[in-house]
């Protein structure tokens, strides 16, 4: 038994960011599959709007991706994943803030939802979606290869910090689509920080412990509910 439950779906990005984290603090947590949940009706309620992760830690409810990771860093025993520099916990915080704004949003929503999630349930993607969404993803990783090529390792700091853990499953998913594979073909710095991600022991053991993908039946209405306007 843990004191630590983790809500939310298998192919969840920001899901995936809060197990990175959970793993790389050694924190043991339950994860509790939503799928069921957020197809019934009635649906998903734990989080004020729907979304998913949620943790739970004892009688304590959060949401919300950054609090989660920042919480599990500062409640628990383990690496530090926040650099103690305050410039450097800034940079932190705002690779976080970029990847809510700048990269999930044009890459999993207008990209990986259009050529992944809706294809394999059937629904034709929206290709102005995708095609708006292409110059955006550019530049974004062309930020992110410009700062990785100055000689850096990781975003915000000497060692992998909370910033490396909430870009990571945004790029992986990335990666899962023919554009992305292109573009990230171009891009060696990322190329090498996602090699050096990859060999953490934090994701590989979350890749040893990811079911094989099988489509995301309760994604269906996010075509009426978030499906970006072109
Ligand atoms: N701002 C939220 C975003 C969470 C989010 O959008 N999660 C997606 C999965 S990656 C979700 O819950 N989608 C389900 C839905 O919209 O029905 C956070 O940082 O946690």
């Amino acid at each position: 038994m843990t004191d630590v439950i983790l809500y939310g779906f298998q192919r969840s990005t920001y899901v995936n960011v809060a197990r990175l984290v959970l793993l790389a603090k050694g924190v043991p947590f339950e994860f509790h599959d939503t799928e069921t949940v957020m197809r019934a009706p009635g649906g998903w309620t734990l989080h004020p709007f729907g979304r998913v992760p949620v943790l739970l830690h004892d009688d304590f409810l959060l949401w919300e991706t950054a609090a989660i990771v920042t919480y599990i860093d500062e409640a628990f025993a383990g690496p530090p994943l926040q650099p103690a520099c305050a410039r450097r916990r800034a940079a932190m915080r705002a690779w976080i803030g970029s990847v809510d704004s700048y990269y999930y949003p044009w890459i999993v929503f207008h990209l990986v939802h259009e050529r992944l999630v809706f294809h394999e349930l059937g629904i034709p993607a929206d290709e102005q979606a995708v095609m708006r969404a292409l110059p955006e993803i550019r530049r974004a990783l062309a930020v992110l290869e410009q700062h990785l090529a100055a000689n850096r390792s990781f975003l915000a700091d000497d060692a992998p910090s909370l910033a490396d853990y909430f870009m990571l499953p945004s790029l992986t998913a990335l990666g899962f689509t023919d554009e992305g594979r292109d573009m990230l073909a171009q891009t060696p710095a990322v190329a090498r920080w996602l090699a050096a991600m990859a060999a953490l022991p934090a994701v590989q053991r979350l890749r040893a412990m990811l079911p094989p993908p099988v489509p995301i039946e309760h994604a269906r209405h996010w075509v009426q509910i978030h499906r970006p306007a072109a």
